[in-house]
C-alpha cells in the first residue's frame, strides 16, 4: 500500500474564523510544510512551528505519524501548492499555491494540474493507493466546489463548532466573483475548482483518475474534502469503484452527513475510531471534543491498523506528542 499525501495551501485559510489548522491565521500557510515533515521525520525540521489549533490541539499529522510507527506503508508526498519551504522530499507537479476563492480565479491552471497529476497517478506501479490531504481552509474550498457542482453535501470543520454560515457566505461571494450560479459547473468539475477550489483538489483528483485508469485501487483518506474530490471524479465521468476512509470524528459530525454523501457518489465508506476516549491524555480528549477531527490522511491510515494494534497507535501518539512538546 502506498500513501500519497498532497500538501498545499490556499489564501482562503486567511479568512477570519474559518479554520483551526494553525494557531493563528498567519501560521496557516506554514501548516502543510510542517505536517509533511512530521510524517517524514516525526517532528518539524526546517519548519519553525508544530501545527496546532488556536487551543493547542496537535495536527492530525501526529496521528498519521503514530500509525506509521505501527503499520508499514510506503509514503510519497506531493507538493500540491506549498507556500513555505519544507525539509521533506516532495514530488513536484508544478502546482502553485491557491488564491482566495473570493477572487475571480482560485486555481488558475486547475486543468493542467489535473493532467500532470493524472500522468503521475497512471505511472505508479502500486496495486493500491491511499490518498490524503493537508490544506488549511480545505473544508471551505470543498464547500465551494460541491456548491458549484450542484451537490447538496455538507462539510465538516477543524473547529469543534463548524462556522458553516461564515463558509456559506464566503462561497456565495466566491461564486459571484466568478460569475457563477450554484450548480453551474455540474458538467465541468475542473471549472468548479478553477473558480472556487484549492490546488490540492485537482492534484488528488488527477492522481486518482490516472491510478484508476491503470487498474489501481484508490481509497480517499479523509472527510468532506475527499467527498468533494469524489464528486469531482464522478462529475468527470470516472465510474470505477471508489472508497473513502475517515475517522469517527468526522462520521459523528452532523454537519458532514457523510453517509448520505457517500451513498449518492457511490463511494464505499469506512469509518475508524482510534479509541481516544479511553485515555486520560489532553490531546486525545481534544480530538474526542471535536477538535481537528481528520486530515493528513489520518482516517485513511487508521483503517490500515490491524485488530488489536490500536492501543499501540495510541501509545505512539503519546510519544509523538511528547516529542513535539504537546500535552
Ligand atoms: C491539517 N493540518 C492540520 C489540520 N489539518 N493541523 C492542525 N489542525 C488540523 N485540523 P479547515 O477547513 O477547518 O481548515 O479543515 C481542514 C484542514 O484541517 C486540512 O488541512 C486538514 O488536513 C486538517
Amino acid at each position: 500500500m502506498r500513501v500519497i499525501l498532497a500538501a498545499g495551501t490556499t489564501e482562503t485559510a486567511l479568512i477570519d474564523g474559518i479554520s483551526a489548522a494553525g494557531a493563528a491565521p498567519e501560521l496557516m500557510a506554514q501548516t502543510p510544510s510542517a505536517d509533511v515533515e512530521i510524517l517524514e521525520y516525526g517532528r518539524p525540521t526546517v519548519s519553525p512551528v508544530t501545527p496546532v489549533s488556536p487551543t493547542g490541539c496537535p495536527t492530525p499529522a501526529a496521528v498519521t505519524r503514530a500509525v506509521r510507527d505501527v503499520v508499514d506503508f510506503d509514503l510519497t508526498i506531493v507538493d500540491a501548492g506549498l507556500a513555505r519551504p519544507t525539509g521533506s522530499p516532495t514530488v513536484d507537479l508544478e502546482v502553485p499555491a491557491g488564491t482566495d476563492v473570493r477572487e475571480p480565479t482560485a486555481v488558475a491552471d486547475a486543468a493542467a494540474i489535473f493532467e500532470r497529476a493524472r500522468e503521475f497517478g497512471a505511472s505508479l506501479p502500486d496495486e493500491a493507493l491511499l490518498l490524503g490531504e493537508t490544506v488549511p481552509g480545505g473544508t471551505t474550498t470543498a464547500l465551494g466546489v460541491l456548491t458549484a457542482l450542484g451537490e447538496p453535501a455538507g462539510v465538516s470543520s477543524s473547529l469543534p463548532d463548524n462556522p458553516l454560515e461564515r463558509k456559506e457566505r464566503v462561497v456565495e461571494t466566491a461564486l459571484e466573483a466568478s460569475n457563477l450560479e450554484p450548480g453551474a459547473c455540474g458538467a465541468e468539475p475542473l471549472a468548479a475548482i478553477r473558480a472556487v477550489g484549492d490546488p490540492v483538489q485537482p492534484t488528488i483528483a488527477g492522481i486518482a483518475a490516472g491510478a484508476l485508469e491503470s487498474g489501481t485501487d484508490v481509497t480517499l483518506g479523509g472527510g468532506t474534502q475527499m467527498v468533494a474530490i469524489a464528486a469531482v471524479l464522478r462529475h468527470a465521468g470516472v465510474d470505477e469503484p471508489l472508497s473513502l476512509a475517515t475517522t469517527s470524528f468526522v462520521a459523528d459530525d452532523p454537519s458532514a452527513d457523510l453517509e448520505a454523501a457517500c451513498d449518492r457518489l457511490d463511494c464505499e465508506l469506512t469509518v475508524t475510531d482510534p479509541g481516544f476516549d479511553g485515555r486520560e491524555h489532553v490531546s486525545m480528549q481534544r480530538y474526542c471534543a471535536g477538535e481537528a477531527k481528520e486530515g493528513v490522511g489520518m482516517g485513511g491510515v487508521l483503517s490500515l491498523v490491524p485488530d488489536g494494534e490500536m492501543s499501540a497507535v495510541r501509545d505512539r501518539f503519546e510519544a509523538v506528542c511528547a516529542r513535539l512538546g504537546i500535552d
